[in-house]
């Protein structure tokens, strides 16, 4: 069973037998902890269940795992998968150096000390206590997973369902959302990201931008929520395709959205609130 999927999977590893070449297979033969599942039940829209109908309903999550026994996930497609939108070179590089460089940054951060035994949210909520390297390591670890996961071959279009409404409701349309987005991403200085968060008092849901590896979750950032979208806006992320053109590479990030993956984020948040911000 693929539970080896990743923070709040949407699991399209599963019809992702390619997934399991390389460095994927070589994580899949460890042995892992067991998954925690999680109860809710996804109701997508149409077109987004269409993509992954298998998938939805079925979500896991390891990040309630002390953080020492965290593992690195396999990529949940082809490592040309995401073509043309990004392009192979860019993921292969962005994946296997960058990310896992993260990974074992994070996991030689913490060990032998008393974050061993704190979930990465625990972590995150000290941050501000935390030495540096794990702050952006520990970021770089969980943003990209989540990045990975919201980015799918068959991705694109507009969400429905909950997470739909939920945009309409606090943006105004998804063409506002959108714009509010794309701002945040292009406007950003130097390296960092973009996001679509939940706020954990109101529920409302509201797009921030944070510098290096960063992420709302953590208790430096001013306006704190549970991370749904993220866009790498590093240059690691575009360069090699898009040069310096990040808006290109923004509006074209468009078309790879896996928007089941992130209103399975989005019901996620309702279960796991209470365990995120403490
Ligand atoms: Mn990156």
């Amino acid at each position: 069973m693929m539970t080896a999927a990743l923070l709040i999977t949407s699991g399209s590893m599963a019809q992702q037998p390619d997934a399991k070449k390389g460095e994927a297979k070589k994580a899949q033969t460890q042995t892992r902890p067991a998954a925690v599942p999680l109860s809710t039940t996804v109701k997508s829209a149409t077109d987004i269940a269409a993509q992954q109908p298998e998938k939805a309903g079925k979500l896991y999550s390891e990040w309630m795992l002390p953080a020492a026994k965290l593992t690195f996930p396999a990529l949940p497609y082809d490592l040309d998968a995401l073509e043309p939108v990004i392009d192979k070179l860019t993921v292969e590089i962005h994946y296997d150096r960058h990310h896992r460089a993260y990974f074992n940054n994070f996991i030689k951060a913490v060990g032998g000390t008393e974050m061993e035994t704190m979930t990465i949210f625990e972590i995150f909520s000290k941050m501000s206590e935390l030495p540096v390297s794990v702050r952006n390591n520990g970021g770089g670890f969980f943003n990209h997973v989540l990045y990975w996961n919201n980015l799918s071959p068959k991705g694109g279009g507009e969400p429905g369902g909950e997470l739909g409404e939920a945009i309409t409701k606090y943006f105004g349309s998804f063409e506002a959302f959108r714009a509010k987005f794309d701002e945040a991403a292009k406007t950003r200085f130097g390296s960092g990201w973009a996001w679509l968060s939940v706020d954990p008092e109101k529920g409302e849901l509201f797009v921030s931008s944070t510098a290096n590896q960063d992420n709302p979750l953590m208790n430096t950032e001013s306006r704190r929520g549970f991370p749904i979208l993220g866009i790498d806006v590093w240059e690691h992320a575009y360069y090699l395709k898009y040069q310096n053109k990040r808006a290109d590479y923004v509006e074209s990030f468009w078309k790879i959205v896996n928007w089941q993956d992130v209103e399975a984020r989005y019901k996620q948040f309702y279960e796991m609130k209470d365990k995120l911000f403490r």
